[in-house]
């Protein structure tokens, strides 16, 4: 309940009001207004990032979508990425083989083990998913220090967190990359992506609605006060 909702029933019950017939009815009737919108409201806004395909060779360029609504740095990110992504196919036998974090799932041609990593261009692993574009730059996914399963997922963690300090503002375009050198358009394999933001503020509206209620209610009842009096 709204601090200003709370006031308002709080003068109606005081004794002057009290006084008055109907006043614990309207009071009654406020608290199960303000109940039912406590309960209407208690979803944050959120928005469901599309399944997509991201192709070893989207290195430049990848898949995007349009972010709606605005998400803060501090609201959450859910992704989930399964599949493995080939980055050196003219490196038979072994190859280069990652999943979304660009974690080794089997023995590589440059000596990693399963489990194992390099850091590649931006400091991030070879192999790694990356999100972001151009204006808000590009980071990592997953963490850097991920198991070697070719499914991972992030439940819930912070734009801030991934680096998306100033969050997403409505409309904004981002765009899911493979973390790899581009001299070379070598690679295979792909991750299919899914996920969610979700806002973590409370809701603008509920403010909005119950002060506007308990004002209405409130002149109401003054003029019941006043042809009371007479
Ligand atoms: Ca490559």
């Amino acid at each position: 309940m709204t601090s200003s909702l709370s006031t308002a029933i709080a003068k109606l019950n005081s004794p002057k009001w009290s006084s008055v017939g109907k006043i614990s009815f309207a009071t009654t009737g406020l608290a199960l207004i303000a109940t039912a919108l406590g309960a209407t409201s208690a979803g944050a806004a959120t928005f469901t990032i599309p399944s997509l395909t991201v192709f070893g060779n989207d290195i430049s360029s990848g898949p995007s979508f349009t972010v709606s609504d605005d998400f803060a740095g501090a609201d959450l990110i859910s992704l989930e990425a399964s599949g493995i992504v080939d980055l050196a196919t003219d490196e038979p036998p072994l190859g280069y083989f990652t999943n979304a974090a660009g974690i080794a799932t089997q023995p590589t041609f440059a000596g990693q083990s399963p489990g194992g990593s390099a850091t590649g261009p931006g400091g991030f692993n070879f192999g790694a998913l990356l999100l972001g574009n151009n204006t808000l730059g590009f980071f990592n996914v997953f963490p850097a220090n991920s198991s070697q399963s070719p499914s991972l997922s992030l439940n819930g963690v912070t734009l801030a967190s991934l680096g998306f300090t100033g969050g997403f503002a409505n409309g904004t375009v981002l765009e899911f990359r493979v973390n790899d050198v581009t001299s070379r358009l070598n690679n295979a394999g792909s991750y299919n992506v899914a996920g969610s933001l979700a806002s973590t503020e409370v809701p603008e509206p509920f403010t909005v609605i119950g002060t506007l209620i308990g004002g209405t209610a409130a002149v109401r009842l003054r003029k019941q006060l006043k042809s009371a009096q007479k």
